[in-house]
């Protein structure tokens, strides 16, 4: 796999970044809801990129935006589709997702479990509230690729999701993109 046509897409739409990560399926292991999959992969295949992120970073100065693009690659781990990890801001602090390419949905969970799901595609706007969890899904064949734009004090608490995850898992059923309920979500 190249990532050339990763970095010029990113370099392309939104210029210098001070921040690349590349997230790989053996550091995912305890956010799909099938561990033993996601080891049964590593021993199969390489370690897959689930997906990457390039990010314009202000050092947590008030009154800043951070910004930047994210790109999750095509997959799925059983039945559940490729994934940002998700996480809440640590400050009250709202965030905005446009969609550029590729489809997806976006998981969001109030602080009491409340879920709610949108979808995230081409010229979408989806806005995640202050005090919602967030996560990216890509349902899709392709890549989904989308804009983010939060502000440079919020602060990522990954944390509660990594202890408890999310409420509801996305998933393909009969073909089918399908909410279900998280049997391993702590409350
Ligand atoms: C996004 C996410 C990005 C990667 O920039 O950070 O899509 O997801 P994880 O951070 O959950 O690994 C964002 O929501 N920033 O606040
Ligand atoms: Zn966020």
């Amino acid at each position: 796999m190249s990532f050339s046509a990763e970095i010029d897409t990113a370099k392309r739409i939104i210029g210098s970044y001070t921040n690349h990560k590349i997230v790989r399926l053996s550091s995912l292991v305890e956010y799909f809801s099938e561990p033993a999959e996601v080891d049964k992969m590593l021993k199969d295949k390489n370690d897959l990129i689930v997906y990457e992120y390039f990010e314009k970073i202000f050092k947590n100065e008030e009154k800043n935006m951070n910004f930047g693009l994210t790109i999750i690659y095509p997959g799925k781990v059983g039945k559940e589709y490729f994934m940002t990890r998700g996480h809440f801001h640590e400050k009250s602090a709202a965030e905005i997702y446009i969609g550029l390419d590729g489809e997806g949905m976006v998981l969001m969970q109030s602080k009491t479990g409340i879920v709610e799901l949108q979808p995230l595609k081409p010229n979408t706007v989806v806005y995640v509230p202050p005090n919602w969890g967030h996560r990216t899904i890509n349902t899709g064949k392709r890549e989904l690729v989308f804009l983010f734009i939060y502000p440079s004090d919020a602060g990522h608490d990954y944390d509660i999701v990594k202890e408890k995850g999310f409420a509801k898992l996305v998933v393909e059923e009969n073909g089918r993109v399908v909410l279900i309920d998280n049997p391993k979500y702590r409350r």
